[in-house]
């Protein structure tokens, strides 16, 4: 017989499941909790500065593990900040499993002291929840949490245990198998005799991916069946590492910010084979008008997707590489010459904005200058404003690198913890983050977390002093009133990296900016790169809110 305290097989739980590393904040409700941890030989604690740090950390492990990550917080206060990270991960199906502790059985209901419904306040935002009522529940709850966790389309689940269940004395058996994902479902033959004859007969195909096929790790076949096909690729924000952005049939992001020949080459196609797409509405752009000549396959692992937004002709529930590897070997050959050729034509009608080459003359060409500067299978964080749209549409991405962006959710202070917990998860690549100054000051005191842990990130703050893709919106569309956009004062980021024991450098006027960047992206350890921005600098092209994608603003005059 075994006996422990339900805090003790919690952690003895997650040992199992090969969990490595936890972040998290500990308080009076999850203490005992952290009791036992602190007796684990396998399972490291990271300390976060806040729970939502803590909850992007587990994103950033999560996001570059493929595999679900753990964070703890505490009941009340603990448990409504890590809730963001929670429901970013959702958004993006992200498996973090977030552990919460709460008032004891008896306080529940009562108003007690940092009591609050986590349980009711997290379930639209999770896969799945828990309020675990006993430690004998421990043994199911935390391996199908692993199980929910990572199968199918990934998500988060909370676990939340009261304080005194995590010190309930259990004895049982056996120990529970450890939870895994369980078997995709596979494709129905009938279906997938359907989407071969419509690419084979298709003459104007275009393939759309997203951030399913990078969770099926099915960049090779996308690119065998672009390649086989003639089909261009079109990326969604969380499909960028699908294919290698300079592949000669890579279009880039489609949606609000993408180049107008690919919007338009989304117009006259006449079939889209979606995967591991949500028919976002920043992709699609007015949902009615989208791709109004197209047939539409969707292949996803997710049946609620299917048909969400738009009737599809064949719809296919299944893994994407599985899926893909029984079509490739039956989808004809065909260099589709007229197909291509028009692209070529809208190509060189309308030029693409985003810079071939590098440099330091706009923040489009300085990010290209670091994508030319790291390995290509560097792990590339942002936060959220105009720096994440001009990495999105400038950055040299390959299907090596890994891509971690707030996709659904648009987190600012997104950037920095989930860096950290990607440098935690895989130490032998480079992190980059690129940061604006607003979403930076959302997350800042997780510098001291990297600083602690030594982590290998690299922050490059394009710094505006302002809200900018919101004073970019308010420009365009609310008669340039700017307001409560703009920061009056300027905030010395440089020094405050160097408060929390962070190496700087800064860009601005540098003489050879070319190798004050060399040298830090050489460097090893958390740091920071200012780089100035003029506020005037704009994400373009742009699909106003609602329009169709065929809508695009590509100029505007700076007022
Ligand atoms: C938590 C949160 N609050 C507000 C917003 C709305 N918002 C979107 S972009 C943006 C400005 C971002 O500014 P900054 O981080 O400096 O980046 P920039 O656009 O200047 O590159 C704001 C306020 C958001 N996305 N997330």
């Amino acid at each position: 017989m075994i006996s422990m305290t339900g805090a003790e097989l919690a952690i003895a739980l997650l040992e199992r499941q090969d969990i490595r590393v936890i972040a998290g904040i500990p308080g009076g409700a999850n203490l005992p909790l952290y009791d036992a941890l602190s007796r684990s030989a396998r399972i490291r604690h990271i300390l976060c500065r806040h729970e939502q740090g803590a909850g992007f950390l587990a994103q950033g492990m999560a996001r570059v593990s493929g595999k679900p990550a753990v964070c703890f917080a505490t009941s009340g206060p603990g448990a409504t900040n890590i809730l963001t990270a929670i429901a970013d991960a959702k958004l993006d199906s992200v498996p973090v499993i977030c552990i919460t502790g709460q008032v004891p059985r008896a306080l529940i209901g009562t108003d007690a002291f940092q009591e609050v419904d986590t349980y009711g306040m997290s379930i639209p935002i999770t896969k799945h929840n828990f309020l675990v009522r006993s430690a004998a529940e421990l043994l199911e709850v935390i391996p199908e949490a692993f199980t929910i966790a990572a199968s199918g389309r990934p998500g988060p689940v909370l676990i939340d245990i009261p304080r005194d269940v995590q010190l309930e004395r259990v004895s049982f058996e056996h120990w529970p198998e450890p939870g895994a994902a369980d078997p995709a479902p596979n494709f129905f033959d009938a279906d997938l005799e359907a989407a071969i004859a419509m690419i084979n007969a298709a003459r104007r195909p275009i393939l759309w991916v997203g951030g399913g096929v990078v969770a099926a790790g099915a960049q090779d076949q996308i690119r065998r069946l672009a390649e086989t096909a003639s089909m261009p690729v079109a990326q969604t924000l969380m499909g960028l590492t699908a294919m290698d952005r300079d592949h000669e049939l890579c279009l880039g992001m489609l949606g609000m910010h993408a180049e107008r020949s690919t919007n338009m080459a989304m117009e006259a196609c006449d079939l889209i084979l979606a995967a591991g797409v949500r028919f976002d509405d920043r992709a699609t752009g007015r949902v009615q008008e989208f791709c109004p000549q197209a047939k539409i396959i969707h292949i996803d692992i997710d049946h609620s997707e299917i048909d969400k937004l738009r009737a599809v002709s064949v719809g296919i529930l299944a893994d994407i590489g599985t899926t893909l590897t029984a079509l490739l070997p039956r989808v004809a050959a065909n260099p589709r010459r007229d197909w291509i050729d028009y692209i070529a034509a809208l190509k060189k009608a309308f030029p693409p904005l985003a810079p071939a080459t590098g440099g330091h003359d706009t923040p489009q060409r300085f990010i290209r200058r670091v994508g030319e500067m790291v390995p290509p299978n560097t792990i590339v964080a942002t936060d959220v404003g105009k720096h994440q749209m001009w990495t999105a549409q400038s950055y040299p991405f390959t299907a090596q690198a890994s891509w971690l962006t707030s996709g659904g959710l648009g987190t600012m202070g997104f950037g920095l913890p989930t860096a950290i917990g990607a440098a935690m998860a895989d130490p032998e690549r480079k992190v980059i983050c690129f940061s604006g100054d607003g979403s930076l000051l959302m997350n800042i005191q997780e510098m001291a977390t990297a600083a602690e842990q030594q982590a290998d990130v690299t922050v490059i703050l394009l710094n505006n002093n302002c809200l900018g893709l919101v004073h970019q919106q308010q420009e365009l569309f609310f008669d340039a009133n700017c307001f409560s956009s703009i920061y009056s004062i300027a905030v010395d980021f440089p020094r405050i990296a160097q408060g929390f024991g962070w190496r700087t450098w800064d860009l601005s006027g540098a003489s050879d900016p070319d190798a004050v960047l060399r040298e830090a992206m050489a460097h090893k350890g958390p740091s920071l790169v200012h780089v100035p921005v003029a506020r005037e600098e704009k994400v373009l092209p742009m699909v106003p809110p609602g329009a169709a994608n065929r809508v695009m603003i590509e100029e505007v005059l700076n007022v």
